[in-house]
């Protein structure tokens, strides 16, 4: 198992070293990885944020598993940001993605720090209760910034 883990890592690790670009055929292909990413990280963040407003009760296991999702899925999306790829219509990507990408590579920098230190706060149920805002307010503080309405 840990061996998979190390080798399912090592694969991601070259996947995301590869200019963005690069990884993908088509823009509609990066499109598409992007909001699955993004979709299967919502699953799994809505679940934590289930039980820390008390809405599923508590479970430790659960929890961690979520987490456990919810921070490797965090970096994944990224990559599937490519040049050509924004929008205006609700949901999609603004323009100043690119035009202030650092400052835009800085937000995701922050819900991926948040959403580790909410893996370690959701060991507990009072962690989780605690930790839970502020990394749905990195989520929302990005898509205020960046998302179109
Ligand atoms: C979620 C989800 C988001 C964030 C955001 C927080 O559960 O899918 O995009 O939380 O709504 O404000």
């Amino acid at each position: 198992m840990q061996r998979l883990a190390l080798a399912a890592l090592a694969a991601v690790t070259l996947a995301t070293a590869l200019p963005a670009a690069a990884q993908f055929q088509k823009p509609e292909d990066a499109v598409k990885y992007r909001k699955a990413g993004f979709t299967v990280m919502a699953a799994h963040f809505g679940r934590l944020g289930a039980m820390a407003q008390g809405r599923v009760p508590y479970d430790a296991a659960a929890a961690a598993a979520n987490a456990e999702v919810v921070v490797h899925m965090s970096t994944l999306p990224y990559a599937g940001f490519v040049e050509g790829t924004a929008g205006t219509e609700k949901g999609t990507p603004k323009a100043n993605v690119w035009s202030e990408r650092a400052k835009f590579d800085a937000a995701a920098k922050k819900m991926q720090d948040e959403v580790v230190k909410l893996a370690a706060a959701a060991k507990t149920e009072a962690g989780l209760k605690a930790a839970f805002g502020a990394a749905a307010g990195t989520c929302k503080a990005c898509h205020d910034d960046f998302r179109n309405p």
